[in-house]
């Protein structure tokens, strides 16, 4: 087995896979894809991924794109044992996938108010009239961890990697009114304390802070 990560650290959807393979103690070589330079548009890697987008993942000749198509493959080709990521009953499994939807869509409703593309490229400030959709995304999640302080099943799963990604770039424009949300705040608390959290997350996260602080003070 030879996995190759296509990625590079700012990418959030990258860095949940990045969570996936540490949390399941894979090797992987790593092939930083630098968007900023649009190496992700040159011919090399469109032949890899025709979309042009990171993260994708080459597992020997076979290859996937879209991130959480990658962790569920990766779970299903190679995750073993008891409480799993992603688990094999259908109905359990059936609940996290429910999740992984929703995580694109409670996804855009932060990434209205952060947004990256126009804070980094054209001079713009977060979208103050998007708090509310940030305020509504926050609520279903508190909903979610009412039963178990997870997010789809009674430990962790993929679905909590995928909803906790959106969270971790609230920190970019320095959101921090979590006060009506204890039960979120605990829960990525907990997150935030996997052994394999900073190493997959922290560099990209700094980046990103770093980058957006700046177009912000332009
Ligand atoms: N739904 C995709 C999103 C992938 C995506 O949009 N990646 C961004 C980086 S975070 C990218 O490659 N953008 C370059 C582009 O769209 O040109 C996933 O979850 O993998």
């Amino acid at each position: 087995m030879v996995l190759k990560l296509y990625y590079i650290h700012q990418s959030p959807p990258s860095r949940m896979v990045v969570m996936t393979l540490k949390a399941l103690g894979l090797d992987y070589e790593e092939v930083i894809v630098n968007l900023f330079e649009g190496e992700h548009k040159k011919p090399e890697f469109l032949k890899i991924n025709s979309r042009g987008k990171v993260p994708c993942l080459s597992d020997d000749n076979y290859v996937i794109a879209e991130s959480r198509a990658i962790c569920s493959y990766l779970c299903n080709q190679y995750e073993k044992g008891d409480n799993r990521l992603y688990p094999t009953d259908p109905k359990q499994r059936g609940q996290v996938d429910q999740i992984l939807y929703v995580s694109e869509n409670t996804n855009d409703m932060m990434m209205a108010y952060i947004n990256v593309g126009g804070v980094l490229f054209r001079g713009e400030k977060p979208v103050e009239e998007k708090i509310g959709e940030v305020k509504k995304a926050l609520d279903l999640y508190e909903g979610y961890l009412s039963k178990t302080g997870y997010i789809a099943s009674d430990g962790l799963t993929l679905a909590d990697f995928f909803m906790a990604s959106p969270l971790l770039m609230l920190d970019l424009p320095g959101y921090d009114d979590f006060k009506d949300y204890p039960k979120t705040t605990a829960w990525l608390a907990k997150i935030k304390a996997l052994p394999y959290f900073d190493e997959s997350n922290k560099e990209g996260l700094t980046k990103m802070k770093e980058m957006y602080q700046n177009a912000l003070k332009k």
